[in-house]
């Protein structure tokens, strides 16, 4: 019998192939997500080598932030008063929001999920029109074409295909504007969001990815979704990806803008990926004490980006406490616009629901019709038992 021979290589070249073989597989140190405003308030670079550093601007988003934060309070509350029937809260995520919609351009094509109402502030939709949807008064809420400002998609990452498709045919018109696809860590996961990625690259396609890491899909925390850092996966379909912190809203800023040059000067699509902490339940339907360790909830809450904002600005001699007094105001006015509006707001006529399914009609939306309305005959035709 023979013995073995032993392939083993000598040990000097098993390190140097180790090595090169690390080369190509070790993770690279990851650096904490692109900052402007520490949250402390204080800047991180020089303010004349920090983009987009102009009072006006700092003051906007403060003010925006706010009043989207006002809409939220006061559509949770509602909710709690049985008068919405769901709300998903965006609390924690306005620097994200209202950071990157600054960004943009009013010709630019917005495809949001469904928890985007900072975006929808900063697009003009009127926020008594997003309340409508959580009422249940509408299918929609508002004309998309007014605003740029696609209607909510329920179904998680589907429309981040329909953002590509889309910005497929911006570019085929020869436009230049980009369409902007907003979804959560968890939408990561979806194949839809993985096909988006694909035809985007390959096509070349004018549309920005900005995915709201806020670090829960419902009761899924981010470690579920993925093993590695999420701006990264754009890298493995050939485009850039950026990290930035959520929750500061410049930085948002900063980094949209740079996206979108990139995007428009025909560089195809870019991801940003704000990292950012929903503070708030995944829907008013959920209970996050259940599964969301209170420690993590209080280290986020340190990170406000409201708060963050408004330091700087006091901080730097940007907002006199006036400024602050009139967006109070504001957001005060706003909260009582919206209470007013929703319980005024008329019940739709229930047969509505079967119009728009067809642009030109269907025989069988024509049959359900027909249907739900004996049933609802059905209910005062005394012939009936
Ligand atoms: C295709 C699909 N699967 C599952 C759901 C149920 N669902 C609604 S929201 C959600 C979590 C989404 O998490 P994420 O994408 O991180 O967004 P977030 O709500 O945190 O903003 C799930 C699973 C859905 N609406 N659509």
């Amino acid at each position: 019998m023979t013995a073995p021979t032993d392939h083993r290589p000598p040990e000097a070249s098993a390190t140097a192939f180790t090595d090169a073989l690390n080369a190509f597989t070790d993770r690279p140190h990851e650096p904490p997500p692109l900052q402007l405003i520490a949250p402390d308030g204080t800047l991180t670079l020089p303010p004349e080598q920090t983009p987009g550093y102009r009072p006006a601007l700092l003051r906007t988003l403060y003010r925006d932030m706010r009043m989207s934060r006002e809409l939220d309070t006061e559509a949770t509350a509602l909710q709690r008063q049985g008068e919405l029937g769901l709300w998903p809260p965006l609390l924690g995520q306005e620097a994200a929001q209202v950071g990157s919609a600054h960004a943009l351009r009013p010709d630019d094509y917005v495809f949001p999920s469904y928890r985007e109402h900072g975006v929808a502030w900063c697009r003009g939709v009127d926020p008594v029109d997003v309340v409508k949807l959580y009422r249940g008064v509408t299918n929609g809420g508002w004309d998309p074409r007014e605003t740029n400002f696609h209607l909510y998609t329920l179904v998680v990452g589907a429309h981040v295909l329909h953002a590509t498709g889309y910005a497929m045919s911006l570019a085929k018109r020869g436009s230049d504007a980009v369409a902007v696809a907003y979804f959560g860590d968890g939408a990561s996961s979806e194949g839809d969001v993985a096909e988006a990625f694909t035809f985007a690259a390959v096509h070349d396609a004018p549309v920005l990815f900005f995915c709201q890491n806020n670090q829960w899909a419902i009761s899924e925390p981010v470690t579920r979704q993925t093993n590695s850092p999420l701006h990264r996966r754009a890298r493995g379909f050939g485009f850039p990806g950026v990290r930035v912190d959520g929750n500061d809203a410049l930085a948002v800023h900063a980094v949209t803008r740079h996206a979108l040059d990139h995007i428009r000067g025909g560089g195809g699509p870019f991801l940003v990926e704000a990292f950012t902490y929903r503070m708030g339940a995944h829907t008013t339907s959920d209970d996050p004490t259940r599964y969301r360790p209170p420690a993590e909830l209080e280290q986020w809450r340190a990170k406000d980006p409201l708060a963050r904002l408004r330091t700087h600005l006091t901080a730097a001699g940007h907002a006199a406490p006036d400024f602050f007094d009139e967006v109070e105001q504001q957001a005060r006015e706003l909260a009582h616009r919206v209470r007013h509006a929703v319980r005024t707001m008329p019940d739709p006529e229930r047969l509505g629901v079967f119009d728009h399914v067809h642009a030109e009609g269907h025989a069988l939306v024509d049959e359900e019709r027909r249907g739900f309305e004996e049933y609802e005959r059905s209910f005062t035709d005394p012939e009936r038992p």
